[in-house]
């Protein structure tokens, strides 16, 4: 354990992608740096998020770190969409490479850091009872980390054991035979469900809101295209951070309604063949501003779903209406539809039938009683905001974040908090974050706060801090961008809509990873506007 009031130069909070790279950086430039990680290993996502058939839903040669030339030529990804284990083995790989670990504090988390106003330096405290002072305090903290349950009472009664996708066990969880059913049909169900299905007796599925599911096509990595990419990772890359999403696809030109029907079908089953979350929603220009555009696509997704189900009935449940397609995250799937032909494969409409309580033996619905060996929780996550707010953070004049943050999130370019001097937040609210390919962010992020560091100490100054206007008027872009878009019309967790009583706003910036990226630059190349030095 550490002695009380350790002082470091840096204090980064989480070991995942964001908080690894971080700690790299900040290591290059010769500060003192510890990273406390709450999972009993590095990995973040990839640690936590074990579930059978979890993996990235970007490609593995575009979701990996661009900032080790040798190691792009060196790692071999064995499939177009990576597994988790290898995800995670990659993280190991990079960590051991780049001698991470021996600064990776693990099974510890973060529960308090607080900005003393005398020194001007944060005081971050564990639950293992360290108490560290920092002069920086930077949150690798990620997006999708804080499970969310589901917001029926009686999970604690049920008598059979339970899982969360999102904080599965290390040790193989076997369902054979089992009656199995499980609550949520985000990415992580419509990842799980097939694997289930294949071990359980009878698998029943709780289905609130049907997912738009494109197939992944998945499978070997293709060799060629690899060693094309290979040849020319510098302009892969720099082609994927002048994209809307950090993955570069072909812009379109047109929109949806300029287009002949037959055309529209050509365009839609081209990217639905490509196997690609936004070869879709990127084949025209209106797909996300224009409802009537939207639907043309909808229909389309629509018709593969009557296509592969079997049951008539149960295709039109699982039919996505109700809220414009990419509004909430598409998922990307492999034998998702086609599980519900199997005979022991059950689905429950939850827009027929309500859950009311989990029981001892299972799920009590306003219709019927289910009963059930275990149970799968797949009902996401606290997104963006909650693993923030899960740490009691106190900034200038005891103003806590929790408080600051009550009717939603405020940043300046989702990096930095007035009040808060010397706090980072690595994709926070107001960055592209969960509307872009992480790992691209995060390294874009990483670098910039780098640099920032950088400016400081160059200037003869220690503090950095967010100026109120500038944040006022970044956090109102971010807001108006996505309201002039389709996504606030769904329900999702980009909006907060997953967790009862969370403020209604809009949290990911979607002006798009290149926009954003210029805007970054900007703002340091003009002296870091925006930001005050003390
Ligand atoms: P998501 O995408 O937030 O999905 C959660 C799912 O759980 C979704 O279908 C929810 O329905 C459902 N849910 C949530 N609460 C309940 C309750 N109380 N009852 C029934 N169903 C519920 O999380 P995932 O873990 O699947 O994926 C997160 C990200 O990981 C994903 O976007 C990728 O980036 C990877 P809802 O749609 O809210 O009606």
């Amino acid at each position: 354990m550490a002695s009380a009031a350790e002082e470091l130069d840096a204090v980064v909070v989480g070991a995942g992608f964001a908080g690894l790279y971080m700690l790299h950086r900040l290591r290059e430039k010769g500060l003192s740096v510890k990273v406390f990680e709450a999972g009993a290993d590095i990995g973040g996502t990839w640690y936590w998020n074990r579930y059978p058939g979890a993996r990235c839903d970007v490609e593995s040669m575009d979701y990996s770190y661009s900032f080790d030339p040798e190691l792009e030529q060196e790692w071999e990804w064995t499939e177009k969409y990576a597994g988790q284990p290898e995800i995670l083995a990659y993280i190991r790989h990079v960590a051991d490479r780049h001698d991470l670990r021996k600064d990776v504090v693990l099974r510890t988390k973060v529960t308090q850091a607080s900005f003393d106003e005398d020194t001007s330096r944060w005081i971050v405290r564990t639950d293992q009872g360290h108490e560290v002072s920092a002069q920086y305090c930077v949150m690798a903290t990620g997006c999708l980390s804080v499970p969310k349950f589901p917001e029926v009472p009686g999970l604690d009664r049920f008598s059979g054991p339970w899982y969360h996708t999102g904080l599965w066990p290390e040790g193989p969880v076997d369902f054979s035979g089992q009656r199995l059913g499980v609550i949520g049909t985000g990415s992580s169900g419509i990842q799980a469900i097939p694997h289930l299905a294949e071990q359980a007796g009878e698998l029943t599925v709780f289905q609130r809101t049907p997912n738009f599911v494109l197939s992944a096509f998945n499978g070997p990595i293709d060799q060629e295209r690899v060693a094309d990419i290979k040849a020319n990772y510098r302009q892969a890359r720099e082609a994927a951070r002048n994209s809307i999403f950090g993955i570069a696809v072909d812009m379109p030109t047109q929109s949806a309604l300029e287009a002949t029907e037959q055309e529209r079908q050509a365009a839609y089953q081209k990217g639905w063949d490509r196997g690609h979350l936004n070869a879709i929603i990127q084949a025209y220009t209106d797909l996300i501003f224009n409802e009537e555009s939207n639907e043309t696509a909808a229909e389309f997704i629509r018709a593969q779903v009557r296509d592969k189900v079997d049951d008539p009935a149960t295709a039109a449940k699982l039919e996505p209406r109700g809220y414009p397609f990419g509004t909430k995250r598409p998922c990307l799937d492999t034998g998702y539809y086609e599980t519900y032909n199997l005979g022991h494969v059950h689905l429950v409409d939850l827009r027929e039938e309500e859950i009311l309580e989990i029981t001892e033996t299972g799920v009590r619905t306003t219709a019927s009683e289910y009963e059930f060996d275990s149970l799968v929780i797949a009902t996401g996550f606290d997104a963006m905001t909650g693993a923030l707010l899960d740490i009691d953070i106190t900034g200038k004049a005891d103003q806590s974040l929790r408080q600051k943050w009550q009717d939603g999130p405020g940043t300046y370019l989702g990096l930095a908090v007035s009040g808060f001097p010397n706090l980072f937040t690595i994709t926070g609210p107001g960055s592209p974050s969960v509307l872009s390919n992480m790992v691209l962010s995060i390294e874009q992020h990483v670098d910039w706060i780098s640099d920032l560091i950088d400016h400081v100490a160059a200037n003869g100054r220690s503090v950095v801090e967010a100026v109120d206007t500038a944040e006022k008027e970044w956090t109102d872009h971010v807001r108006a961008v996505g309201d002039m878009t389709l996504f606030p019309k769904a329900d999702s967790y980009y909006i907060g809509a997953n967790v009862p009583g969370k403020a209604r706003v809009f949290m990911p910036y979607v002006g798009g990873v290149v926009g954003y990226r210029q805007k970054c630059d900007e703002v340091a190349g003009n002296g870091y506007e925006g930001f005050e030095l003390h």
